[in-house]
């Protein structure tokens, strides 16, 4: 057997890819039950799910990273059996306060765009961040 044989150029196609998938990224789009001032563009990027909706599933944020507008109304559903809260880290930028097992809350997002990281204050190990822009 020869180690040579598997390190053959091989023909590669990137670039073209990689920048339509970078471009496909900075389109945000937020799905909301409420008013909505634009309508979102139907597709979406799989690498961050944008909406306004957040599930608690075998206590994990699902997705553990969110993406919504400023001033968004957040809908946290608890699918779980045990109670979880979805609190800011720092501050009081948002919390649900607790949402038992089955039910759901809701918090509003920031005004300010940026990252905040947050978790269930019931379950610190439980985290997630919170991207408004
Ligand atoms: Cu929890």
């Amino acid at each position: 057997m020869s180690l040579t044989r598997s390190r053959r150029i091989r023909h590669r196609t990137r670039g073209a890819a990689v920048g339509a998938a970078c471009a496909l990224l900075t389109i945000v789009g937020v799905t909301s039950t409420s008013a909505a001032p634009l309508s979102p563009p139907a597709s979406a990027s799989a690498i961050t799910v944008e909406g306004t909706e957040v599930h608690i599933r075998g206590f994990n944020f699902v997705p553990a990273e969110v993406k919504v507008r400023a001033g968004a109304t957040v809908t946290v559903v608890n699918d779980d059996s045990a109670p979880h809260t979805l609190t800011a880290t720092e501050g009081d930028a948002f919390d649900t306060g607790t949402i038992e097992g089955g039910e759901s809350g809701t918090f509003t997002a920031p005004s300010k765009p940026g990252s905040y990281p947050f978790l269930c204050s019931l379950h610190p190990q439980m985290k997630g961040t919170l991207i408004v822009s």
